[in-house]
């Protein structure tokens, strides 16, 4: 195509990519992102789910026909000579999937294309990173390298890992410990409940006290949609479509 017919198309392109909405769910471990993303995700064509590269974590230099390190098993077993490394590389494997381009199914959307992601490359730093940091697993010198990658890669990239909304599915601490405990996922098996109110205190203060201190303008000013997630919304027809309700209320 001539030059002005390439434009074109690129410029139709970006206004298609524009339209997306993006949103991340946070919230404790096993408090159910996944499922929630996925009852999302069927509720509405204009909703697509962008999963977190876990099984990424849990095989490190490997390949389909080789086994490599489990970094999150890792982690868990030697937390003050691993959590730094994990953090390094699951925020660069988050930014990664943040900075992909919406599938073109969702750029052809009718209503309003949503892009949603099970976290975000703000809940690494302002919820595990930062928690690892106070309970001395990451160094102030590791602390003072990961913050200094991050802010430079999301000032970077602000445009392309900018959110638009966030969803914090919100329960007590014990009821994720049983959540996880159902689940079973190996690594997780030493977790233990003091770990899960740590993380829980990181979420309220960052998502409803808003006493973290952040360090992105256009971060504070993202609206959140907290979430009662206590109940059971897997298998609650009525609790779960109240709660996809809430949600479509929120970003219509
Ligand atoms: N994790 C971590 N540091 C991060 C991100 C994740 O230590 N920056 C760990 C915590 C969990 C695992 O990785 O062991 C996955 O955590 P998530 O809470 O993100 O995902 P879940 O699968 O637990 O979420 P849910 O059950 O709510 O879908």
């Amino acid at each position: 195509p001539c030059p002005s017919a390439q434009l074109h198309i690129d410029t139709k392109q970006m206004d298609a990519v524009s339209r997306v909405k993006r949103v991340s769910i946070e919230g404790n471990i096993a408090v159910g992102k996944s499922t929630f993303a996925r009852l999302l995700q069927s509720s509405s064509q204009d909703w697509e789910v962008v999963q977190e590269p876990v099984s990424k974590w849990q095989n490190v230099e490997g390949s389909s026909s080789q086994t490599g390190s489990n970094l999150l098993q890792m982690m868990y077993q030697d937390p003050q000579r691993w959590s730094y490394t994990f953090q390094t590389f699951s925020c660069m494997s988050r930014m990664r999937t943040q900075l992909q381009p919406p599938p073109t199914r969702l750029l052809a959307a009718e209503g309003t294309p949503v892009q949603v992601f099970e976290r975000s490359v703000y809940s690494d730093r302002y919820i595990f990173a930062l928690n690892m940091f106070e309970l001395g697993c990451i160094s102030p010198t590791e602390w003072a390298v990961y913050q200094d990658w991050h802010s430079f890669l999301v000032e970077q990239f602000a445009h392309r890992v900018h959110l638009e909304g966030i969803i914090y599915l919100r329960a007590p601490p014990k009821t994720c410990m049983e959540r996880l405990g159902r689940r079973g996922r190996e690594e997780e098996s030493g977790v233990e409940l003091d770990y899960l109110e740590k993380l829980h205190i990181q979420h309220e203060k960052w998502l409803v006290d808003k006493s973290t201190e952040l360090h992105f303008e256009h971060l504070k000013k993202v609206p959140v949609l907290t979430l009662d997630a206590s109940v059971e919304f897997e298998t609650d027809k009525k609790v779960r479509e109240d709660l996809i309700t809430q949600v479509r209320t929120f970003f219509s």
